[in-house]
């Protein structure tokens, strides 16, 4: 390490930065961010799995399940999505689902042993003739014991405190990218109002989970520029969901070039890193990755997955690989006892 004797603020405030990731939000630079990214891969891995341990317990990972309640014919032209009306893809639109429906879909979820249930909206944000129903969905979920997550789109001051007031614990929101990419992926909604809903999720007293897509074409400094505004939010998301773009023919971004796998592995361990006690979840494309890659991403500090035979409208891998995969990793399912995992 270069000697810091003599050295500027600057430098001893980088040095030390070297050395202790910042515990508070609002700290990181894109450029220190990208640093962490440029590490070997090994000592990437090596930081990132002792960041991971001084918070968590490694051998938990948290399982939510999601369900669409309300699938395509979206307003928004989120180029990486199945459900846009934009875009001429195999998805068919649908209404907001029966409650009945839900409920039973988050029973069943349940007894396969996830803790939360996670709820999309292909909207652009809820209107109000659907908020009822929606505040049902939480109210009953919630009854099943379990932790409830919403992702609707874009939500006003009053619409997150209705939301708060039926006992939403999370409300999913992602960045996507970075500031500076997401023109080339979104047009129809902003950077801002993106973080907007963020704020008034916060304001509200829900949990925040918001994260993003790699995998879109976009730069190591773009994958850098996404976690910094990540980890930059003060205080930063409870929940971090990482997502590896799954194709979806018809979409503009179907035909975009792989990330190489090791580069996913390490935005899991800088976002472990800026975000020490966040849940990273490793989220969509896991069907495209091999186990001994998935036991990568939790070694780099993921430690929770979308546990279910579907994301929203694209398969995921079946929930009897994935018991089987945590007891050949020797995970525990975190929330749960023993006797209740079925293990
Ligand atoms: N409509 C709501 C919204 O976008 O705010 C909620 C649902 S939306 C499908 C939630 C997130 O899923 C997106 O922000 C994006 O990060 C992720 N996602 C959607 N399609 C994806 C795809 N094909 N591959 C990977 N992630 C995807
Ligand atoms: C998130 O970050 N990923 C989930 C959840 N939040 C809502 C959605 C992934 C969707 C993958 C593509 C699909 O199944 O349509
Ligand atoms: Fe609509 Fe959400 Fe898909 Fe964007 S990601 S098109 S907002 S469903």
């Amino acid at each position: 390490m270069t000697p810091v004797v003599n050295a500027s603020p600057e430098e001893l405030r980088a040095t030390a930065r070297r050395l202790e990731p910042p515990l508070l939000a609002g700290r990181w630079r894109v450029d220190e961010v990208e640093a962490l990214f440029a590490l070997p891969f090994m000592d990437l891995l090596h930081r990132a799995h002792g960041v991971h341990r001084e918070h968590f317990d490694p051998n938990e990972i948290q399982l939510s399940t999601l369900l669409s309640v309300k699938t395509g014919g979206c307003a928004e032209d989120c180029g990486y999505c199945s459900q846009s009306a934009h875009f001429d893809t195999e998805v068919k639109a649908s209404k907001l689902m029966a409650l009945d429906e839900v409920v039973d879909a988050a029973q069943a979820a349940r007894a396969q042993g996830a803790t939360r249930f996670c709820m999309g909206a292909a909207w652009r944000s809820p209107k109000a003739r659907d908020m009822g129903r929606i505040v049902e969905m939480v109210r009953e979920v919630k009854a099943l014991g379990m932790e409830t997550c919403m992702t609707l789109g874009m939500l006003d001051a009053g619409q997150a405190a209705q939301l708060r007031d039926a006992g939403l614990d999370y409300y999913n929101h992602n960045l996507d990218t970075a500031p500076d990419y997401y023109g080339q992926v979104i047009t129809t909604r902003s950077y801002q109002e993106r973080l907007d809903t963020l704020d008034n999720v916060r304001a509200a007293g829900i949990h925040v989970c918001s994260g993003g897509i790699v995998g879109m074409g976009e730069t190591r400094t773009h994958r850098a520029g996404l976690i910094a505004e990540l980890a930059n939010l003060d205080p930063y998301p409870e929940s971090v969901p990482i997502n590896n773009l799954v194709p979806v023919a018809g979409t503009p971004l179907a035909d975009s070039a792989p990330l190489d796998p090791f580069e996913f592995v390490r935005t899991i361990a800088v976002a472990r890193i800026t975000m020490p006690r966040t849940r990273v979840r490793l989220s969509a494309g896991r069907e495209n990755m091999d186990d001994a890659l998935q036991a990568l991403c939790f070694m780099a500090g993921a430690n929770s997955i979308f546990y279910g035979d579907r994301l929203l409208t694209t398969p995921n891998p079946t929930s009897g690989h994935d018991r089987a995969l945590l007891r050949r990793l020797d995970l525990r399912v975190a929330g749960m006892d023993e006797a209740d995992t079925g293990r």
